[in-house]
């Protein structure tokens, strides 16, 4: 998707306008691919823009960098505080997401990452839905990956990890060029792990279940997590357990839950209609109650926002 461009980005502390906001050719993270990072949102409010799960979002980096033994230069404080700077000076009052990145910089070569210098970066611009329109009103079709999601043991699952999403692209790709929305990604086991940049939900008469990080090597998603409270608020039933791929297409209502994504139904996995292959009353529900959330409407959910 291409980026709208704002004025400035956030690096190492300094506001830089954002053409030149470069790195070198030798920065260590662009040819090992150890790097780490955020996606995440703002929304308008009645009382301005606000950022939704801002501290959750900062604290899930910072666990990223202490898994990849990166020494990060800035706290959460700090790094929150520059996320409310870069919405703030560049006028995004309309809302945006933001990309905070912690990276291996330019100065060494070869594989102990120790040596280097850690540089932290966050950028700022307005951006639509993830999976378009079509996808968050009608649903999106999806096919089960022929690549496997991580294993933990190979590749630390928790951690959001720049180079770990070469195995999401792949996935992405094969969907795309097969004439799916979205691929679903199996962990090495052959349950149901995650989407390429999604946690996923089926829905069997009226309770929730989605895939555990520690029985499926997922991300957590702080979505997911969102999603969680909101269904127990409308008096759904949530559960965390593994999940075969036929569950997927058998469940009544599926849907899946990310930043970027946010909440969007699935349509069919594999071709097979999920319920009638239109959006659930629960999935619906529940994406309508996330919209209101993130945009202040929710007064149970306010103590999520970070107005800027
Ligand atoms: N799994 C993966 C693999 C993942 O990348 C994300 C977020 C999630 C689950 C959902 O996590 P959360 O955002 O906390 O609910 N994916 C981010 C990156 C998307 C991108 O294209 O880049 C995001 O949604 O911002």
């Amino acid at each position: 998707m291409p980026i709208t461009t704002t004025k400035y980005i956030w690096m190492d502390g300094k506001m830089v306008e954002w053409e030149n906001a470069t790195t070198h050719i030798l920065t260590h993270s662009l040819h090992y691919g150890m790097g780490v990072f955020e996606g995440i949102r703002a929304y308008p409010t009645a009382d301005g823009v606000a950022i939704f799960r801002l501290r959750d979002h900062i604290v899930r980096l910072l666990n990223s960098a202490k898994i990849f033994m990166m020494d990060v230069p800035f706290d959460v404080d700090e790094l929150v505080e520059a996320c409310r700077d870069i919405v703030r000076v560049n006028e995004l009052d309309d809302g945006c997401y933001l990309r905070p990145i912690i990276y291996l910089g330019y100065g060494e070569m070869g594989l102990n990452p120790l040596p280097c210098s850690v540089n932290v970066a966050v950028a700022a611009w307005p951006w639509g839905t993830y999976l378009g329109d079509d996808g968050v009103n009608n649903g999106v079709r999806m096919k089960i990956s022929s690549w496997r999601r991580h294993d933990p043991n190979a590749m630390p699952t928790a951690a959001k990890g720049t180079g770990m999403y070469i195995n999401s692209s792949l996935a992405k790709v094969e969907a795309i060029k097969a004439g799916y929305d979205e691929a679903i990604m199996l962990a090495p086991d052959g349950k149901v792990a995650e989407c390429t940049g999604e946690n996923l939900f089926i829905i069997e008469d009226g309770k929730l279940t989605t895939p555990h990080v520690a029985h499926a090597g997922t991300l957590e998603g702080i979505t997911q997590n969102t999603v969680e409270a909101i269904a127990r608020d409308l008096g759904l039933e949530v559960t965390y357990e593994p999940l075969i791929r036929t569950d997927l297409y058998l469940a009544d209502e599926a849907f899946l839950t990310g930043t970027a994504a946010e909440v969007v139904p699935i349509q069919s996995v594999d071709d097979r209609l999920v319920g009638d292959g239109k959006p659930g009353p629960h999935t619906k529900r529940i994406q309508e109650a996330y919209f209101s959330a993130v945009r202040g409407e929710l007064p149970q959910y306010r103590a999520w926002l970070d107005y800027v």
